[in-house]
C-alpha cells in the first residue's frame, strides 16, 4: 500500500493508462520495495493451501516415470563450419518465422522484397540484424528475410516494439517512411504463445522439486543448509513425501577456470573429486526421489549451447539411477513437460534490455517464451554451437519451464506456464559480490505434478 500511495503521488494527474514507463520512472521506488520483499524472504507459500488429502498417500507408492522429449545429447553434429551456421539460422528463421506466420495478424504478409514497395500497410517476418536506440528514445533495427535487408524504425510508440534483441525472429507491420529506404514500424509480433496452456496434470498425487546450482567444491557451498534440507527429504512430511523427482538445472559443481582468480575460492580442486563429492551429497536423497541433471557453465562439458549431457566418465561417478540429459533438454514426468535450462541466456537478455534485471530474472523468461527462443543473441555472453537444428527454439510448449544460474528463487505463470527459477546451495563469493550478486540460496521450488500448484520451502 506504501509502494501504491507513494506512486501515484507520483504519476502526473492526466495519466489514463498506466504504462511500463510509468513503472520505471520510479524504480528506486520500485527497488526499495523489491529489496524489502526479498529482506523478507517469506515466499513459504505462494497460493492458498490445498484442502488437506484424507488418505496419506507417498511418492514411493508410485512407480517412476521419465520420458526424454528433446536433447541435444548424441545428436550433436556441428563442427562450426561457416556451411554449419548458415545452416542453423536458416533453421531458426524458418521454424520461428512459420510460429510468427501463424499469428492471425501476419495474414497477407509478403517478402521483404515485394513488401518494401507497397505504398501502404507493408507486413512481413524477419530476423534482426542489429538493434540501437535513437536519440528520442525510440529503436532503429536492421532486419532481413534473405530477400531483402531493411531498415526500420520503431517509434516507442509502436506496440510490441520494446525489448527488441539482435537475432530474433519477429513480425513486422508497418509503412514506409518519408525516405524510401526507411520503413516505420507500427507493431512488432513475436512467435509468443498462442492462447493459454492447460496445465497437463497427472493422476497422482506426487510433486517435483527443483535443486539448482549446487556449486559442490566451491568453499561458498552451504554444505549446513544441504545437510537440513536433506533432513526434510527423509523425515517424510506430507510435501517431502509428495516428492518423486528432482531436477537439477546446472551448475552442479563449481568447476575449474570458469572465471579469474576462481582457484582461491575452491575447496575441491579437482573436477572429478567435485562430482565424487556430489555423488555423496546425493546419497542422501531418498531412493524412490528419481534425479534428473541437466549441465550448466561451471559443468564439465562444453559450454557452448546446447550442452549435451555430461560426458561417461563423470556420469560413472554419479549414482546409476540419475538421468542425464542435455541444456536445454524438455521431458516428460508423468506426462507433465518440463522445460529445463540452465539460465546463460538472461545473462544476455538482461545486458540487451534496460527494463530486464537480476532482481527479476523471471521476466527473462517470460521474453524467453514470448520470443520462443532461450538465447536469441549470437556473439553475446552465451556461446552457440551451430548444430543442424535450433535447439534452443522453444518448439513445444512445456508446462514447467525451469532456469538456474541466476542465484535467485522464483516461481511465477506466464500463459498457463509455470516458471520457476531454483536458487542456489552456493552463498556470495567474492567474485559475486564484486558483480553486485545477491543471491537467495537454500531455496526449493516445489510443484504439484498433479494440480502444478507450486511453493517454495526454504532451508
Ligand atoms: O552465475 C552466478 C551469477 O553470476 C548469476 O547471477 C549470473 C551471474 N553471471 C554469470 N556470468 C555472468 C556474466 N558473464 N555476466 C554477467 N553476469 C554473470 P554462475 O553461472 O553460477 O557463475
Ligand atoms: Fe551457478
Ligand atoms: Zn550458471
Amino acid at each position: 500500500m506504501d509502494f501504491a500511495e507513494q506512486f501515484f503521488s507520483n504519476l502526473d494527474g492526466g495519466t489514463f493508462m498506466v504504462t511500463m514507463e510509468d513503472v520505471l520512472k520510479v524504480e528506486s521506488i520500485v527497488r526499495e520495495v523489491a529489496k524489502k520483499y526479498r529482506a523478507s524472504k517469506k515466499v513459504e507459500e505462494i497460493r492458498p493451501p490445498e484442502p488437506k488429502k484424507t488418505s496419506a498417500v507417498k511418492a514411493k507408492d508410485f512407480d517412476s516415470e521419465i520420458e526424454i522429449k528433446k536433447d541435444i545429447t548424441g545428436n550433436s553434429t556441428c563442427e562450426g563450419t561457416i556451411k554449419d551456421f548458415q545452416r542453423y539460422f536458416k533453421h531458426r528463421f524458418q521454424t520461428l518465422g512459420d510460429m510468427v506466420r501463424n499469428r492471425r495478424e501476419m495474414r497477407g504478409s509478403l517478402e521483404i522484397s515485394k513488401a518494401k514497395r507497397k505504398m501502404s500497410e507493408m507486413k512481413f517476418i524477419c530476423i534482426v540484424n542489429r538493434v540501437r536506440s535513437t536519440k528520442g528514445g525510440h529503436t532503429m533495427i536492421e532486419v532481413e528475410d534473405g530477400s531483402d535487408v531493411v531498415t526500420v524504425l520503431v517509434p516507442n510508440t509502436a506496440t510490441g516494439g520494446s525489448n527488441l534483441v539482435p537475432d530474433e525472429v519477429i513480425g513486422v507491420i508497418g509503412k514506409p517512411g518519408k525516405n524510401n529506404d526507411l520503413i516505420i514500424a507500427e507493431r512488432i509480433l513475436r512467435p509468443d504463445i498462442p492462447g493459454r496452456k492447460r496445465f497437463s496434470g497427472c493422476d497422482d498425487p506426487i510433486s517435483v522439486a527443483f535443486v539448482g546450482d549446487i556449486h559442490v567444491g566451491s568453499n561458498a557451498f552451504m554444505q549446513d543448509k544441504w545437510d537440513k534440507f536433506m533432513k526434510w527429504l527423509n523425515n517424510g512430511d506430507e510435501i517431502s513425501s509428495s516428492i518423486k523427482y528432482m531436477v537439477m538445472p546446472g551448475d552442479m559443481v563449481d568447476g575449474i577456470g570458469i572465471y579469474p582468480r576462481q582457484e582461491e575460492e575452491l575447496l575441491i580442486h579437482d573436477i572429478y573429486e567435485q562430482y565424487e563429492e556430489l555423488a555423496r551429497l546425493l546419497e542422501a536423497v531418498p531412493d524412490h526421489i528419481k534425479i534428473v541433471i541437466s549441465p550448466g557453465n561451471h559443468d564439465a562439458v562444453r559450454p557452448a549451447e546446447p550442452q549435451p549431457a555430461l560426458p561417461n566418465n563423470i556420469t560413472k561417478l554419479l549414482p546409476s539411477e540419475v538421468t542425464f540429459v542435455g541444456n536445454p533438454s524438455t521431458i516428460l514426468l508423468h506426462g507433465v513437460e518440463v522445460l529445463i535450462y540452465h539460465g546463460k541466456g538472461i545473462d544476455d537478455f538482461i545486458s540487451a534490455v534496460p527494463s530486464l534485471t537480476y532482481e527479476n530474472p523471471l521476466a527473462s523468461m517470460i521474453e524467453m517464451l514470448n520470443k520462443r527462443h532461450v538465447a536469441p543473441t549470437y556473439g553475446g555472453k552465451t556461446a552457440i554451437a551451430p548444430e543442424k537444428e535450433d535447439y534452443l527454439i522453444i518448439d513445444s510448449v512445456p508446462d514447467i519451464f525451469v532456469t538456474g544460474h541466476v542465484h535467485w528463487v522464483g516461481v511465477d505463470e506466464y500463459k498457463g506456464v509455470r516458471l520457476i527459477n531454483a536458487s542456489t546451495w552456493q552463498t556470495q563469493t567474492t567474485y559475486q559480490k564484486m558483480r553486485n550478486i545477491d543471491p537467495i540460496p537454500a531455496m526449493v521450488p516445489i510443484v504439484s505434478l498433479q494440480t502444478g500448484r507450486a511453493r517454495i520451502k526454504e532451508f
